[in-house]
Formats: structure tokens, sequence, C-alpha cells
């Protein structure tokens, strides 16, 4: 089998790439190692972009999105018992985010895909990728039991952080930044109408807590936990009560309650491998960057990542030009840095860390005081948080 772009990877960049290489006629096949059903009912991330709010629509997926999603003005950032609302449209001349879950939008770009005759191969199993710092770049994968083999002109490695592509470049190729927090996410699905018309964020003694939602029926809440928690440890009465005393207010603000249909923990990591390029390999979202999910920036950098790739593949088909294919890693990397540290930043600000002191508890409520006061402040929040116009 042969295609222009071969895509290791069915997550919102591999399934994003393939549909933006097929609007300008460049052919590709996707390898997914988990069936169809696994893909489009794994629960990750809530925040788009307007950026990614954009693309989607300008590239025609956006239409249920547009119809289901909920366009959020604003935040609030809650600490000392008070909210205080970020408004974000207003501080960045009319940009906002839109609430609508990660697997909804998998769902849309695997339909577009099937629907114009894309190639998505899921339960690919031992994918191996070769010969990319040559011409002829090669994809080896099973298929129901038998061995195939995909020639290319590019391999695209959308396969996430735990992928293979990464991990088949020579020792010593990648420079490695990295993160690890001392804390995680437990977070839940609860049947339950929303407590609130935006997202929240809290600091608490107890440490930090995040209101979202997915649905007038369905809220998404996390609260700090120890990282290697177990959701048995964690009933539904416990989970709650951590809840109630995290978002208490001191103007009787009610959170309200449901039955918990979901629960789980996430891990806390600040990743990057540089360079995104080797050869005729480009690695494009969380396969080359991992953030803290604090600042919502994981999927709308896997979206930016992709976009440029997308582009700079259109020149070279087109023109002949490889301009962009040079400048891929670096023109992605001042987004993904610049992303990096508002992650940080915002996961610093609303975590207690173990064993961190009362001096740092005063210093980040003194910083939270600051963000919500300062008219500087709260619009560069606003501007990180809504997102960068993309490249
Ligand atoms: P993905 O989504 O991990 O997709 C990679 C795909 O590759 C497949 N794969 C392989 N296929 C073939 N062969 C192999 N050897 C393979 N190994 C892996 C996998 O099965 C998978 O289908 O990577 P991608 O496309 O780069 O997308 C990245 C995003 O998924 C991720 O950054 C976000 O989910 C992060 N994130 C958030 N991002 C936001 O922009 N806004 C948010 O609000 C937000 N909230 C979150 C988040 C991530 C979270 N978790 C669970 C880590 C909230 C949470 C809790
Ligand atoms: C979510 O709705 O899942 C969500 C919202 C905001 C974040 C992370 C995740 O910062």
């Amino acid at each position: 089998m042969r295609t222009q772009v071969g895509i290791v990877g069915a997550g919102p960049a591999g399934l994003l790439l393939s549909h933006l290489l097929h609007l300008q006629g460049i052919d590709s096949v996707v390898l997914e190692i988990r069936s169809r059903e696994e893909i489009e009912a794994t629960l990750r991330a809530g925040v788009l972009e307007q950026g990614t709010v954009d693309l989607l629509t300008q590239t025609g997926v956006g239409e249920r999105m547009k119809r289901e999603g909920f366009v959020h003005k604003g935040i609030e950032l809650r600490f000392d018992g008070r909210s205080h609302r970020i408004d974000l449209t207003g501080l960045t001349g009319g940009r906002a985010i839109t609430v609508y879950a990660q697997h909804e939008v998998i769902k849309d770009l695997v339909k577009a895909r099937l629907d114009t005759g894309g190639k998505i191969v899921f339960e690919a199993q031992d994918v191996n990728i070769h010969n990319f710092m040559a011409e002829k770049p090669l994809i080896r994968y099973e298929h129901g039991g038998v061995e195939h083999a995909l020639e290319c002109d590019f391999i695209a490695g959308c396969d996430g952080f735990h992928g293979v592509c990464r991990r088949s470049l020579p020792k010593g190729a990648l420079t490695v930044y990295e993160r690890t927090y001392p804390f995680g996410w437990f977070g839940i699905l609860a049947k339950a109408p929303p407590s609130t018309e935006e997202l929240i964020y809290t600091l608490h003694q107890r440490g930090f807590a995040l209101v979202s939602t997915r649905s007038p029926e369905v809220q998404r809440l996390y609260f700090q936990c120890d990282p290697l928690d177990n959701v048995d440890n964690w009933p539904d009465d416990r989970i709650w009560e951590e809840f109630q005393a995290r978002l208490a207010t001191r103007d009787g603000w009610k959170l309200i309650e449901g039955p918990i249909f979901q629960k789980g923990v996430v891990a806390m990591r600040s990743f990057v491998a540089e360079p995104m390029r080797f050869g005729r390999l480009f690695l494009a979202g969380d396969s080359a960057h991992i953030v803290p999910p604090t600042g919502a920036k994981g999927l709308n950098l896997a979206v930016a990542d992709v976009n440029v790739l997308a582009k700079a593949l259109v020149a070279h088909y087109r023109t002949g030009s490889d301009d962009g294919l040079e400048a891929y890693s670096a023109t992605c990397l001042r987004r993904i840095w610049k992303a990096q540290r508002f992650s940080w930043w915002m996961t610093s600000m609303l975590h207690r860390s173990p064993g961190g002191d009362a001096f740092q508890h005063r210093v980040q409520l003194a910083e939270l005081d600051y963000v919500t006061s300062s008219e500087a402040a709260s619009t560069s929040l606003a501007e990180n948080y809504v997102g960068f116009p993309m490249d």
C-alpha cells in the first residue's frame, strides 16, 4: 500500500491532519491501535480555544460543536471564599472559549474522514516506522492477523505521549525538558444541572478544585489529589464533601450534587521533546509535548501543530518549497513554550504542594489577588487562556 502521508494515531492531531490534508487534495492513511468505539468513548479535554473553534468551523467539521458546545465568555477564580470573574471576551477584543468534549471532536472528525472516503485503520497492531531519515519512509503494522507495509512520502507521529514514533528515534536525538508534579487530578462526571454558568478554578487550604460542564444534565469536576490515589478510596459521599469544602464561599453559593457515573485519577506532567522533525518524520501533539491540564491547552496545541504541518505539506506538494517543513519545529515550539509557561504558572498558582508552607500559600493568594484586581494581569491571563491566533 502507498500514500502521501502516513499518520500514526487517530487522536485529535492525527484525525485533524488527515482532514486538513484531504481538503487540499493530499492523500493520507491513519493507523490507530485502538477501536473506533474506544477512541470515541475516551474522556479527556473539554475546553477549545477560539483558534481551534475557528479552524474546525472553517474546515467544515464545526457544525455539531456550534450546536451543542457552550461558548464561555469568562471564568471564575475563587480563593479565600470569594469568586472573581475574569472577563475573557472583554479583555481580548471579543475572543472566547467553547466547552465541547474531546471525544465529540473525535466523533466529528472520524465521521468527516469516513464520509469522504478517508482511510483509518482501527486496531492496527505493532505499528513500527522505518527509513524516515531517507527518501522512502515505510510503516509496518499488523491488522487482522496480516502483516502490512505502508510506503509514504512523510510520517506524522500523532500517537500521543505513550506512542511508538518518539521512541523510535535514536538515543540522543532528542532534548527532553520535563517536570512532574507531586499531585494529580481526581475527575468525575456527575448527572446534575450546572451549579455555575462559567468554569470555576479554586484554590483552597485543602487544594485545587475545578467545576466544568459537559451538558445541561452532566457536570465535569476535578479536585487535586495524590497522584497515586485510587478511586476506590473515594466513595461518592467523600467526593462531594471534598468538593463542598474546597468550593464553599462566604455568600452561600451552592454546589449541586448528583449521581457520579465516572471517576478517574490523572497524573500531571510538563514535557517537551525537541526538535519535532527528523528527516521525513514529524511529531505532533502529545507525542512531542504534554502540559498539566490546568491551562486547558493540550488538545489546542495538538490542533495548532497539525495546522502548521498541513500548511507546510501543502506548500511542499504544490510549490516544491520545503521552507515550511524546515521551519515546522521552531514555529510550533514558540507556541508550545508559551503554553508550557502558562500551564505551569496556572498549576503553580492554584495547587497546594505537599510540604508547601504557609509562606507559599500566602504568596499564591497574593498572586490571585493581583491577577483578579489588576487589569494588566487579568488581560495576560485572558489572552493566554483563550489562546493566540493560529500561525
Ligand atoms: P492523543 O489524544 O493521545 O491521541 C493519540 C492516539 O494515538 C494512538 N496510539 C497509537 N496508534 C497506533 N500505534 C501506536 N503504537 C499508538 N500509540 C498510541 C492512541 O490510541 C490515540 O488514539 O494525542 P493527540 O492527538 O496529540 O491529542 C492530545 C490531546 O488528547 C491532549 O493533549 C488533551 O486531552 C489534553 N487535555 C486538555 N487539552 C485541552 O486543550 N483542553 C482541555 O480542557 C484539556 N483537558 C486534557 C484535559 C487531558 C486530560 N487527561 C486525561 C490527560 C483534561 C484531562 C483530564
Ligand atoms: C474539562 O472540562 O475537562 C476541563 C476544563 C478546564 C481545564 C481542564 C479540563 O483546565
